[in-house]
């Protein structure tokens, strides 16, 4: 009995990065590491929903920063990579999301403190059905959280 506890908080500590909560799982997450001084940066991740029942990403915060939000980035015709707001992301069942650099993120803004030397920021996520989700997001320098491509 007290060996399944104790090994219950050990899976819970190594667990941290990613979070399962009900039909939702965060997976993959991390935050770009920034000059300090720089007042933004941008959370990156895949959502999945296990369920069966359609949910809706409606809102999110961090302590890190002042605001957090939303964001999609696109390219225009001219070349000029714009970002636009999301109010409500929609979660379809049984399905994942992925944000990543170039496509959808979420904008942290205001930051209060430099993430160099910073292991993780919190992040809470809030969907309309699965409720409140909390992560750590674990900081990293730009090019390890993306694609590699060898030629
Ligand atoms: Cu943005």
């Amino acid at each position: 009995m007290k060996t399944t506890l104790l090994l219950g908080v050990i899976f819970f500590a190594f667990a941290q990065f990613s979070s399962a909560e009900g039909d939702i799982a965060i997976n993959d997450a991390w935050v770009r590491e920034v000059p300090p001084g720089s007042s933004v940066s941008a959370i990156y991740m895949t959502i999945q929903s296990n369920g069966d029942e359609d949910d809706k990403l409606v809102s999110m915060s961090s302590k890190a920063a002042e605001s957090a939000e939303l964001h999609t980035s696109k390219v225009d015709s001219n070349g000029v990579a714009t970002m636009e707001m999301i109010e409500v992301l929609d979660i379809p069942s049984n399905n994942s999301i992925d944000f990543q650099p170039g496509g959808m993120h979420i904008m942290l803004i205001g930051l209060k403190e430099s993430l160099v030397g910073k292991d993780s920021v919190n992040l809470k996520l809030v969907f309309e059905k699965a409720g409140e989700v909390m992560i750590e997001v674990p900081v990293k320098k730009g090019q390890e959280g993306g694609h590699k491509h060898h030629h």
